[in-house]
């Protein structure tokens, strides 16, 4: 008998939609990274070609992961749909696409950065499940006469196998996401260490060391506000009493260091501002945090880098990459951290709980790895970082830059006459040493700057300009410590980081 098309459509949607569900109740007991459907959209984020990935890094790092997993989504569904109506009046045809998709779902899982061997069991109980549920409803729907007068209907034998086959999906789905929640015990015990740790404190911050009244930032950034960069499709879930770090490569001595370890050497408190490379002429993927943590150049020298390495390549849990310049790392004053606090408490899971790197100086693509697990010693030669291979630049000083907060272009409309222009500014590793904003092509005019905190930080700075009534344009442009200014030629982001004096335009009425 053939099956109607939309029963059959339905019998196809059921069973991937059973599979997904067991893979990912198993994927919460196995770990994420056995997650087919996850490994999938994750493979898709490789094997993507580089303009699309900046275009996903435009939308922001939640928007572009949600929008990714959403097509994948939409993807299974039509190939779900697919299997059932070529299997109205046969079931196999409809099981060679389950099959289809179960290997490339086993496929995503072997080739994951982050593959091991025990994950493969996910996707097997996934496609299993799929086929067992396509045959199963696929027999249900297509058995031949009607049921005995007295049983159910036919109907009522469909609708009750597809409320229960939907209903078990969705359990174990919601089963998998419970089970692999971030380890929010393990942060919290993490807190509580660090509170009670000797550490070597940051000073105070300068009473002036930002002029939020007249509408920069805050000096250090509330952890929830601060920006957000990363592939991660899904925040690694380590608990820092799982953790360690292999250090190795073009070393005398490997080391391996747990959480004990790392939390029973030295630890540091250090203000260090941190900026993405893909941040535009006044954009805000920049934020500054009080990071806690251990210096990363003693643990180079013990380890003994040998002559020729030139780079740090640095791994983290998700399967990210990435290579600092060994000769930055090992300068005797950079401060660069394996950092365990951010502004008083254990990482956030998206900031790379329980260890992340910060250096300060280097954009973070080259340099932050967050939930850091292996650190190489080795050469830029020898090894590609993950950016690296999607056209940005080896090395990624961070470049001297400022930005306008006030007035806020299309919202302020201040009346004409004295307006308070305020910003930001940072050429982190040297320091500021001045500010000039001008009006209209103008003059330059010196603008008053915050407290300096350290080189390592940005630095706010406001001046009042008189403006009289219409439309003017207001520029800004930052002078380092050493008396370099910064540049007025403009670049985009790609591939080492935009450039440009930022500007604004006001109307005053
Ligand atoms: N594991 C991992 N670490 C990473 C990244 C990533 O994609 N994966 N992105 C880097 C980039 S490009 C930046 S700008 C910083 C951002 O750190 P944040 O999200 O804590 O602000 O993290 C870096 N560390
Ligand atoms: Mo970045």
């Amino acid at each position: 008998m053939r099956i109607s098309r939309p029963v059959a459509a339905l019998v196809g949607v059921l069973a991937v939609a059973a599979a997904v569900g067991a893979g990912q109740l198993v994927a919460g007991l196995l770990g994420p990274g056995s997650a087919p459907l996850l490994a999938v959209s994750d493979a898709v984020v490789r094997l993507a070609p580089a303009w699309l990935v900046r275009f996903g890094e435009a939308l922001g790092p939640e928007r572009d992961k949600l929008v990714l997993q959403l097509g994948v989504g939409v993807v299974l569904l039509v190939a779900a749909a697919v299997a059932g109506l070529l299997s109205r009046s046969a079931p196999q045809p409809g099981v060679r696409v389950l099959i289809g998709l179960g290997l490339t779902g086993f496929a995503a899982v072997l080739f994951s950065p982050t593959f091991a061997l025990l994950d493969l069991v996910t996707p097997l109980v996934a496609l299993g499940t799929g086929i067992g549920v396509f045959r199963w409803l696929h027999g249900l729907v297509s058995a031949p006469g009607e049921p005995a007068a007295d049983g159910p209907s036919r109907r009522a034998v469909l609708a009750g196998a597809a409320g229960g086959v939907g209903l078990a999906a969705l359990a174990g789905g919601v089963g998998g996401w419970a089970l692999g929640r971030p380890a929010v015990n393990s942060r919290a015990d993490v807190t509580a260490m660090l509170r009670a740790a000797p550490v070597a404190t940051a000073p105070a911050l300068p009473p002036l060391a930002d002029f939020r009244e007249s509408g920069t930032p805050s000096f250090l950034t509330p952890n929830a506000q601060f920006y957000r960069i990363d592939v991660a499709l899904r925040v690694p879930s380590l608990q820092a009493a799982d953790w360690s770090l292999r250090l190795h490569g073009m070393v005398e001595r490997e080391l391996t260091l747990t959480f004990a370890d790392l939390m029973s050497r030295p630890l540091v408190e250090r203000d260090v501002t941190l900026a993405c490379v893909s941040n535009p002429v006044g954009g805000d993927l920049i934020s500054t945090a009080r990071w806690t943590g251990v210096e990363l150049r003693p643990l180079l020298l013990e380890a003994g880098v040998r002559p020729g390495a030139d780079q740090l390549f640095s791994r983290s849990a998700d399967g990210w990459y990435t290579g600092t310049p060994l000769d930055v790392l090992l300068e005797p004053d950079r401060g660069a951290l394996l950092a365990v606090g951010m502004n008083g408490e254990a990482l956030p899971p998206q900031h790379g709980f329980p260890v992340r790197m910060v250096v300060p100086g280097l954009y973070g693509y080259v340099s932050a790895t967050k939930w850091v697990v292996e650190l190489e010693a080795t050469t830029f030669v020898g090894q590609q970082s993950y950016w690296l291979q999607r056209g940005w630049a080896e090395r990624g000083p961070i470049k001297t830059g400022c930005r306008i907060d006030r007035p806020r272009p299309g919202v302020d409309r201040p009346p004409a006459g004295p307006v308070v222009v305020a910003g930001t500014a940072w050429a982190q590793h040297t320091g500021i040493s001045r500010v000039e904003v001008r009006v209209d092509g103008g003059p330059w005019q010196e603008a008053e700057l915050s407290a300096e905190v350290s080189r390592d930080t940005w630095r706010m700075w406001r001046t009042t300009v008189v403006l009289p009534p219409g439309e003017h344009r207001v520029e800004a442009r930052a002078t380092d410590a050493r008396g370099v200014v910064q540049t007025e030629e403009t670049a985009d982001p790609l591939p080492d980081g935009a450039t440009g004096w930022p500007a604004v335009v006001v109307f005053t009425g």
